[in-house]
């Protein structure tokens, strides 16, 4: 089940300074940063609230790494803006199968690695009325250790 907006991915062709604009405006701050090769981007995430499923909400800022990364053609092509949105859930397999089911091109046959340890995959934007869609399942919280 998808509980939360999980984030809001934003394809920059600078992400110190799309950085720098979110804090001097709005005052977010980067909760997390990294990069991630097998997608091509160096990203922050911005988070914006806590959700009631025990998870948050945050913006992607995403810069792509190479040319030929999905960011970057996208870029070239539209120039900056929302690139994505992603859905929270407790269960990116059961819910991606669910969704396949459903006839919704589902990109990946697993889920891969994304932010923080994240399992994400995503849904063809042309299933899903011009928008590209992300499944995330938060890494577990880890527990304190006694
Ligand atoms: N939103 C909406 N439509 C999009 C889109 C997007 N982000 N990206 C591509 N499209 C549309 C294009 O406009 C194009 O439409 P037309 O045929 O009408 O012109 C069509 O989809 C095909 O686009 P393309 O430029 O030829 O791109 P590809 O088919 O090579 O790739 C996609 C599209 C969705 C398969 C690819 O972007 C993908 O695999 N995305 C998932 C991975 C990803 O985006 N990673 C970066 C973010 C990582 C993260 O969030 O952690
Ligand atoms: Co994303």
């Amino acid at each position: 089940m998808l509980t939360r907006i999980d984030h809001i991915g934003i394809a920059c062709f600078d992400l110190d300074k799309t950085v720098e604009f979110y804090r001097a405006t709005y005052g977010f701050e980067v909760f997390h940063s990294e990069v991630n090769e097998e997608q091509g981007v160096r990203e922050a995430m911005l988070k914006i609230n806590d959700t009631s499923d025990g998870g948050a909400s945050y913006l992607q800022l995403l810069e792509p790494t190479r040319e030929d990364s999905t960011v970057a053609k996208w870029l070239a092509k539209n120039g900056e803006g929302v690139h994505h949105i992603a859905f929270g859930t407790a269960d990116v397999d059961g819910d991606a199968a669910e969704i396949k089911d459903k006839g919704v091109r589902v990109l990946y046959e697993e889920p891969r690695r994304g932010s923080m340890g994240s399992r994400i995959t995503f849904l063809h934007p042309k299933d899903c009325h011009g928008v590209l869609t992300e499944l995330v399942t938060s890494a577990p919280v880890e527990s304190p250790e006694h």
